[in-house]
């Protein structure tokens, strides 16, 4: 017989849990408990769920890799009492904080699934309801008394994608993000339909390991046409920096000028990892297909190949944290180690 699945419920802020304050009108954080009175739903859905609060829920503007352990932490202490995982996170950074938790979590063998609102869940409009009822569904989901979904997923508007391939495209719209290179693991409309075959596999028998160390001294870098040499010079040279997401043209090209390349290239030397990802939102970098790109490639420049800038930058802290050899840390990151790239 199928037993009832356990599911946490984490609560780390966001518009979903968000009311107005009397007196600015801006809308800021407020208490979960009250917030969840207000879904009398929850009590029908077939499952048992229990809750946990951030002691201050946050905007998600407010999010950081501090937050990132608390979250983590939260699932290490709870992995084996509960089924899957639901955490209630603002959307403006809900991407970010999906993809640095996929890495995070090593061997996760169990649901994580993120989901919040462009409305809150006290406005009559609301979107909170539906997203909140199906991610609490989709963590629930079993087959054989094993959940289905065995990794760090997104839902919002109808749809499931895996956390570290999404990005927030609309700050307005309830369909607020997009998954530009990667199919939706998940479908909710009359019925539910899981893509089985786009899910990460089961992780066997390993036991989660929870990566809390994240190396911050990072930074990502936009190319603009006119960029120039003073500019680029003062951020390769921050002390301590070590790593740099480049986000460049089209399929990863950036101008052939003397200067730049002997930037990057000096950058390199020195030890800084410089990825290339495109700065349009879908495709894939491929160095060496346009003569802008050769040059790259030649002096050592890591592929970011079709991740998004979210998941370069908390994979890029992640394996910092990790302290993997500087030999064999491009290697690596050009590798996909939860799903984030091609
Ligand atoms: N500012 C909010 C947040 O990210 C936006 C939202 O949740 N829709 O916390």
């Amino acid at each position: 017989m199928q037993s009832k699945a356990k599911i946490l419920l984490i609560y780390t802020g966001g518009t979903i849990g968000m009311m107005k304050d009397f007196e600015t009108g801006a809308l800021k954080a407020f208490n979960f408990s009250k917030l969840l009175q207000r879904i009398p739903e929850l009590k029908q859905l077939d499952c048992e769920i229990e809750t946990i609060s951030f002691e201050n829920p946050m905007d998600s503007s407010n999010m950081n890799p501090e937050n990132w352990v608390k979250i983590a932490e939260i699932i290490e202490e709870n992995y084996i009492f509960f089924d899957g995982f639901v955490v209630l996170h603002g959307s403006d950074t809900m991407s970010y904080s999906a993809s640095a938790l996929s890495f995070m979590l090593e061997n996760l063998n169990k649901p994580v699934i993120f989901t919040g609102s462009q409305l809150p869940i006290g406005d009559l409009r609301t979107d909170a309801k539906e997203n909140l009822i199906t991610a609490i569904q989709i963590a629930s989901l079993q087959q054989k008394n094993k959940p289905v979904i065995h990794e760090v997923g997104l839902y919002f508007e109808y749809k499931l994608y895996r956390g570290n391939r999404t990005t927030k495209i609309n700050a307005e719209h309830f369909n607020a993000f997009t998954s530009p290179n990667y199919p939706e693991l998940a479908e909710s409309g009359v019925h539910l339909k899981v893509n089985n075959h786009l899910l990460l596999p089961k992780m066997g028998l390993k036991k989660l390991k929870v990566n809390k160390d994240l190396d911050n001294n990072v930074v990502i870098v936009k190319m603009f046409p006119g960029i120039n040499e003073a500019v680029l010079s003062a951020i390769f040279n921050i002390p301590n920096l070590k790593g740099v997401v480049l986000e460049t043209y089209g399929s990863g090209n950036a101008p052939t000028e003397e200067w730049f390349i002997s930037l990057l290239k000096k950058a390199i030397k020195n030890g800084l990892h410089i990825i290339n990802v495109t700065q349009c939102s879908g495709g894939s970098v491929s160095m060496g297909q346009y003569e802008t790109s050769t040059l790259l490639k030649k002096i050592g420049i890591i592929s970011g190949k079709d991740i998004t800038t979210e998941a370069a930058i908390t994979k890029l802290m992640y394996l910092l944290g990790q302290k993997v050899a500087p030999n064999v840390f491009k290697t690596i990151f050009e590798t996909s180690i939860r799903g984030e790239l091609s």
